[in-house]
């Protein structure tokens, strides 16, 4: 039998390409980049798996007339680039990399909320620009975060990892999910269900963890920002389109809003034009997960679940998180 081709949609780390290599012709793409439905389709032509990232987005239109694809590894938790009502059609497994990203993802929301209260980024940049020639006792006033209310919404596994941490803050944490959780879950995390415009209007800050789907864009826009207190900040680690950035930028720029951490935007890596102009905006480059321990542990997870869902290695036909279990018992 000849050995099952796999594509590999971006720059991935040498040892996983090589783990993969032990089973399957790989072919590689050393760049990073978006491609139409059109350019994808041809991409995946030809090949029995796939491990692709949130730029590959693969709905009918891509897997039409495809019959080889069996696979599909999402490098990533999110799967919103994926249709999966499509796949599961299709007879494709597909799979993505839940929990070994939680406590980094945790950490990440922490650091962006805290340069954004504090300043921190708009310090440095004064800073660097020679700017500093002297204290002044009044300058580069942030809000606290200790003993303030936290808000979270969306309270999955990297939400409840958000809230374990706030209890060393002194933090209260308010949360509003889908589900409310179990009683004992609440209580380990120190966390108090709400209605979300409680959340919105009673939390000092506001963290945002939900997954994206098509009821939850712009969950918040500019009637949510307006129940918000004037001087919360607002950190986004979710999705770009949760949020609506263009009113995000002048719930900021008016100070009906305190100040913003964004890793996460509307059509990225495009940033609105809006928010690059602002100062109390922390903005990086979807970087939450991005540890040299966390990213090996997700591109591990995806290249096994790949192997094993194309029928190799020593977990061959169980692949360990797959997104549609039900295609592996058809
Ligand atoms: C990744 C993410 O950076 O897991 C997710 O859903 O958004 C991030 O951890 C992204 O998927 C990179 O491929």
């Amino acid at each position: 039998m000849s050995k099952q081709r796999v594509w590999v949609s971006r720059p991935l780390f040498p040892e996983i390409v090589t783990k993969l290599e032990q089973y399957f012709v790989v072919v590689a793409e050393t760049a990073d980049q978006k491609r139409s439905t059109e350019q994808l389709k041809k991409a995946l032509a030809g090949f029995d798996g796939a491990l692709l990232g949130l730029n590959d987005r693969v709905d009918a239109a891509v897997l039409e007339g495809n019959n080889r694809l069996k696979a599909i590894a999402n490098l990533g938790v999110g799967y919103n680039n994926l249709d999966i009502a499509a796949i599961t059609r299709a007879g494709i497994i597909a799979s993505n990399t839940p929990e070994v990203l939680n406590e980094s993802v945790a950490d990440y929301a922490w650091a962006l909320l805290l340069v954004a209260a504090r300043r921190v980024n708009s310090a440095e940049r004064w800073l660097r620009a020679g700017q500093w020639h002297g204290m002044r006792f009044d300058d580069w006033l942030g809000v606290d975060l200790h003993g303030k209310t936290l808000g979270i919404l969306g309270m999955g596994r990297i939400g409840q990892a958000i809230a374990r941490r706030a209890q060393g803050f002194g933090m209260p944490v308010l949360y509003h999910n889908r589900h409310r959780l179990p009683e004992s879950l609440e209580q380990s995390c120190g966390a108090r269900y709400v209605d979300k415009p409680t959340l919105l209007r009673e939390s000092d800050h506001l963290v945002l963890v939900l997954p994206f789907t098509s009821e939850n864009r712009h969950a918040i826009g500019a009637a949510e920002l307006a129940l918000m207190k004037p001087r919360a900040v607002l950190v986004n680690i979710a999705r770009g389109g949760i949020v609506d950035d263009a009113a995000l930028a002048s719930a900021l720029r008016d100070g009906r809003l305190g100040a913003a951490g964004l890793d996460v935007f509307e059509g990225e890596p495009a940033v609105h034009a809006d928010l690059l102009a602002l100062e109390n905006v922390v903005l990086s480059p979807h970087i939450a997960s991005a540890t040299e321990d966390t990213r090996r542990a997700m591109a591990t997870l995806a290249a096994d679940n790949l192997i094993a869902a194309l029928g190799r290695g020593p977990q061959s036909g169980h692949p360990p998180t797959p997104i549609n279990p039900e295609v592996l018992t058809r």
